[in-house]
């Protein structure tokens, strides 16, 4: 209501004119809420919202369905089958009875602004462009930042966003005055705010024969007809990254070859019919140019893309004004001369060439490019290495886990292999006759381009392909509680592309290991894995089974320092998505109140603080020397399940593997809430099943402790019934059947 009075006083006599945005939905159901709301708290009241589903899976017109009742101003219409994007937004331009039409994808969202500064800006004009942002984040998350402190991430003017900080006298901030085609450089009609009268003159349409680049059918009439193209860059439309291009890919995220094929389509069409505008033409040519570099030249490093696209390449390009392609290089102008004769192999011959030169170029500049082109062009040429067996463990952080000890069991055994160990640092002390390489060295691209047997418990770079004959032993590294990869709703951690990251380097996987019936069915969906299983329990588990003895224990106690006649708590928590410096290099906060622990249990125990390998802050606890230990570095942490007595944990892995030795669990879950109903989510209730009581404060860890043989008592059915569940593949012998079962003695 404020915001009707301000207008109406800003601009005397003008009436609130209608504003109809044309929402087309395709299996967005996650997002809708964001979008809809984004819509109907904008600032500016006068719009009607048109939904458009168009042939949607039940969710999302279930979805489409309940929001209609959010608003009077939502219109819901249902296209009887799915009939793509262009006819979608087409049926909205024909429902639409506003004097303005806005387009909105259903996965995006607006500033709360977006269209109030647009309307006051478009001062008659046909079209006006506001901002586009893309963004990995939700709409909450973006309302919630400090926008101060983000601004770099979001690229958004803070003092422009909601209704009260909203300058209305923004006439001279507005219209950057562009050159007609770069305005529209992105290709897409979203973000901009069209007359309808402009709409109806020319009868605007969007090309409804293909999926991607139906936009072109609008954006060339505008730039025909229209001089100037104002853009308000402080009109800011969200545009979400998806983060599940598998499952459910956007547009944009659909396979290149189709992009490609959609993009030539509309070229032909439009150069056709708009072939004596310098304009339009102009516009069009540019951009085949530089889809043929940024996205040809690339899907043609397959060779079955040329003979798919070739045909269709070669009528757009020879309709290509030729002072256009003689600006470009050498390159590029050969491959289009090829193109203009329909010579297919010399054009095969030209551009294969063209790849190796661009590799050649890319390794010059950088040691990783040319250790990776070495690996593509002559290692992965050499033949492979029958008995050669590659070793990793946490991306070479250490000498631990499933693959340490499978590795043992080979060497005790006396395979006859050649192994290699990958670590960051070498010159570790470690059985066996094992080259150890240094990570991402010459010698680490060598050693994987040759090696028959590849070992690890989390992924290999993507760069890495598979070569024909390679087996892949993938171990993993833990029971999920947390819930992983697919199963993840939103990714909050650094890497924006974790999930299609994580589904290229999982295609390579011949075999996963898995502790238990429960993890094998939560791998099958959260890694969408159809290879082998190797159903043993988990190899690094088995010195929980042939080391538990008094003698080991106080031999490992004697090598780590610690005191013999003390009790040991080993406290090791996980990671925080959401708290990070960088890719991979998570920052972890103390909660447990050392000085009170040392006060009141000191006498007793000692405590090892274990963090979790992503955490890259060190923790400062010389104050507490002969009472805490911090052994993050240390290789192997079921060695401290060993020593320890009790063990703190929260929502990490670490329990299922401790459980084995049925002794004490505390869980220190002080950010309960947020991990597991933001951050995560969990596959089961942790409240219900965890083996020993849920802690939120350092008096409660202490009470625990002292009170540790009634907790015994108290958890123990609930305990067995954990063990049961998770543990009972674990016997001692697990790196005995997996060593047997993939690996030839011979
Ligand atoms: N780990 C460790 N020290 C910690 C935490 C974990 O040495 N403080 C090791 C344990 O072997 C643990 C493994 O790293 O089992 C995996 O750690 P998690 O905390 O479970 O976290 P994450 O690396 O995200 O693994 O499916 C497995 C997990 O759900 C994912």
């Amino acid at each position: 209501m404020k915001c009707y009075i301000r207008l109406i006083i800003e601009h005397e006599v003008n009436i609130l004119k209608k504003v109809s945005i044309i929402v087309p939905v395709y299996n967005t159901s996650e997002f809708l809420d964001d979008c809809i709301s984004s819509i109907i708290n904008q600032t500016y009241q006068e719009l009607e919202i048109l939904v458009v589903n168009d042939g949607s899976d039940e969710s999302s017109s279930e979805k489409c369905k309940e929001i209609q009742d959010k608003d009077s101003r939502i219109k819901y219409f249902s296209l009887a089958q799915k009939s793509g994007v262009g006819a979608a937004r087409n049926y909205g331009i024909k429902k639409s009875t506003g004097e303005y039409i806005y387009f909105l994808d259903s996965d995006d969202y607006l500033a709360e602004d977006g269209i109030e500064i647009l309307v006051n800006s478009i001062k008659g004009r046909d079209i006006i462009s506001g901002k586009m942002k893309k963004t990995n984040l939700s709409r909450s998350e973006v309302l919630e930042k400090d926008l101060n402190e983000d601004e770099n991430e979001l690229g958004y003017i803070p003092s422009l966003q909601g209704s009260e900080s909203v300058n209305l006298d923004i006439s001279d901030a507005y219209v950057y005055q562009k050159k007609r085609g770069e305005v529209f450089r992105n290709g897409s009609i979203i973000h901009r705010l069209i007359a309808k009268k402009f709409v109806e003159k020319y009868d605007l349409k969007f090309s409804e024969e293909i999926t991607n680049y139906s936009d072109f059918s609008l954006i060339i009439p505008i730039l025909v007809h229209n001089e100037e193209i104002p853009y308000q860059s402080s009109s800011v439309y969200f545009k979400r990254r998806r983060n599940d291009p598998i499952s459910n890919p956007s547009i944009s995220q659909l396979p290149i070859e189709q992009r490609i094929s959609d993009f030539l389509t509309s070229y032909l069409i439009l150069r056709e019919k708009y072939q004596s505008d310098d304009v339009a033409t102009a516009y069009l040519d540019n951009h085949l140019l530089e889809i043929y570099r940024k996205q040809i030249v690339t899907a043609f490093k397959n060779p079955e893309n040329i003979d798919y696209l070739f045909d269709q390449l070669k009528k757009c390009i020879i309709k290509v004004d030729s002072k256009r392609i003689k600006s470009n290089g050498i390159i590029l102008r050969r491959e289009v001369n090829a193109l203009k004769i329909g010579d297919i192999d010399k054009y095969k011959s030209i551009s294969k060439n063209h790849h190796r030169l661009r590799y050649l170029k890319q390794a010059i500049r950088s040691r990783q490019k040319l250790y990776l082109y070495l690996y593509r062009t002559i290692f992965m040429r050499q033949p492979i290495k029958e008995n050669l067996v590659v070793f990793e463990s946490f991306l070479g952080k250490n000498y631990s886990d499933n693959p340490k000890h499978i590795y043992e069991y080979m060497v005790k055994n006396n395979y006859n292999c050649e192994y290699v160990w990958i670590f960051n640092e070498t010159d570790k002390e470690i059985p066996g006759n094992a080259k150890q390489v240094k990570r991402s060295s010459l010698k680490y691209y060598y050693y994987l381009a040759r090696a028959k047997y590849w070992v690890s418990n989390s992924r290999m770079p993507k760069q890495l392909n598979k070569r024909e004959g390679n087996i892949y032993l993938q171990t993993w590294h833990g029971t999920p509680l947390k819930k992983l990869v697919f199963d993840m709703k939103d990714v909050h951690s650094a890497n924006p592309n974790y999930k299609r990251d994580f589904y290229i380097q999982s295609r390579r996987w011949d075999y996963l290991v898995s502790p238990n019936k429960y993890s094998s069915e939560v791998f099958k969906s959260a890694f969408k894995y159809e290879e082998k299983l190797l159903e043993f329990g988990y190899p690094r588990n088995d010195i929980l089974y042939t080391q538990n003895n008094a003698s080991r224990i106080q031999e490992l106690k004697k090598k780590l320092k610690i005191p013999a006649n003390k009790k040991v708590i080993l406290y090791a928590p996980t990671w925080r998505d959401n708290e990070y410096f960088g890719a991979g290099k998570y920052k972890f906060t103390l909660k447990l109140d050392l000085e009170k622990m040392n006060q009141q249990l000191g006498d007793e125990y000692v405590v090892v603080l274990r963090m979790h390998y992503f955490i890259a802050n060190q923790l400062d606890i010389s104050e507490f020397e002969n009472f805490a230990y911090d052994l993050s570095k240390y290789d192997d942490i079921a060695e401290l399940y060993l020593i320890s007595d009790i063990l703190i944990t929260d929502y990490s892995s670490v329990f299922f593997d401790y459980a084995n030795l049925k002794r004490p669990i505390l869980f220190f879950t002080y950010d309960l809430e947020l991990y597991q109903d933001t951050l995560r989510g969990f596959y089961f209730d942790i409240e219900k099943e965890a083996p020993g009581p849920l802690l939120k404060t350092t008096n409660q860890v202490i009470d625990s402790i002292h009170n540790v043989d009634e907790l015994n008592v108290d958890y123990k059915e609930r305990y067995q019934r954990f063990y049961d569940k998770f543990c009972s593949w674990d016997d001692g012998h697990a790196s005995e059947k997996v060593v047997k079962k993939v690996f030839n003695k011979n």
